[in-house]
């Protein structure tokens, strides 16, 4: 057992620096899935301070949060730099924490304050920073996101292009356009589709005729899909797609079976209760938290994070 608890301090500081990769270093050294443990815990109790934070009213306007897929962005962020290009759709906080740790700064941006990510400009949904883009436009990344790998293409040997979309943006035309180009032209971009079977309130067998890999494969990508519910299963396949995409310079569809566990904004749930607890045991989090002997003390570290984030911000 580790004493991980007094470490909310050098979290704080690390991060704020761009050094939250130091952080899991000296914090976990080798211990990956303690590490694994906390990324995925400060990322839950992220999102869950923040739909507190809309419910007692200290901030209006809308957010979508991660809450069961913090899983997808944990296993593939150990396979991405910060030097490729990201670009990530509504759903981005996940993604954003994964990449950089900066998790005041992406507060302080959903508080509209001049100290977050886009001087509080961009909000929850249009986040940038370095090399990392969001856009709350459904498919609106997509096109962007193979046009950067275009540009990876021709002046670029190893960075890759990755573009997280959901399930519901199968319903968008522009999508097709890009997976076309990008398979014609060859460009080094991994699309991510996160499949939690819903698109808001329309469950995915009212909207999308056929299969997901039979799309994909008609424009002939590489394609694999992630549907065991398994951080390692999700890691594994994340990694050799990753790889194939960085080292043979050619696209890649990783599709990855998701459990939204939390409304689609705030509190805009319509599935039923026996369906949220039937999903609520396929929870990656809690499964992989079987195997972590220190889980209260990570998830103690995560949550006094977050609380020091927020009493700060709301001084
Ligand atoms: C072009 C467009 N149409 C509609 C919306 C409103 N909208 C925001 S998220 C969402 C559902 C997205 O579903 P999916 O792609 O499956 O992602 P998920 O929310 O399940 O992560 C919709 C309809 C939008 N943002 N952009
Ligand atoms: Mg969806």
């Amino acid at each position: 057992m580790h004493n991980y608890s007094t470490q909310t301090n050098e979290f704080i500081e690390l991060s704020l620096k761009n050094r939250y990769h130091d952080f899991l270093k000296n914090t976990f050294h080798n211990n990956r899935d303690d590490k694994r443990y906390f990324e995925m815990f400060l990322i839950r109790s992220f999102e869950n301070k923040l739909l507190d934070a809309f419910t007692d009213g200290h901030i209006s306007g809308t957010t979508h949060t991660y809450i069961g897929q913090e899983c997808n962005s944990v296993a593939l962020f150990e396979n991405i730099n910060q030097d490729d290009i990201v670009w990530s759709n509504h759903r981005c906080h996940g993604h954003f924490i994964s990449y950089c740790g900066k998790v005041q700064e992406l507060m302080a941006e959903i508080f509209g304050k001049s100290n977050g990510i886009c001087k509080g400009r961009g909000g929850s949904q249009h986040l940038n920073y370095k090399n990392f883009f969001s856009n709350g436009i459904l498919g609106g990344s997509v096109p962007q996101a193979v046009g950067s790998a275009f540009s990876l293409k021709k002046n670029d040997k190893k960075r890759i292009s990755i573009c997280f979309i959901g399930d519901g943006t199968l319903g968008e035309g522009v999508l097709y356009e890009s997976l076309n180009l990008s398979s014609l032209w060859e460009c080094p971009i991994l699309y991510v589709c996160e499949n939690n079977f819903i698109a808001q309130t329309t469950p995915i067998n009212q909207n999308l005729a056929g299969s997901i890999k039979d799309r994909v494969l008609s424009f002939n990508l590489k394609y694999q899909i992630s549907e065991k519910f398994d951080f390692d299963d999700i890691l594994k396949k994340g990694e050799e797609l990753i790889q194939f995409v960085r080292n043979e310079r050619k696209p890649a569809f990783l599709e990855i079976l998701s459990n939204r566990l939390g409304p689609h904004s705030k509190g805009d749930d319509t599935r039923n209760d026996k369906f949220l607890e039937e999903i609520n045991q396929r929870d990656v989090i809690k499964n992989f938290k079987k195997k972590i002997k220190s889980s209260t003390e990570i998830e103690n570290l995560a949550n006094n994070i977050i609380e020091e984030i927020f009493s700060n911000l709301i001084k």
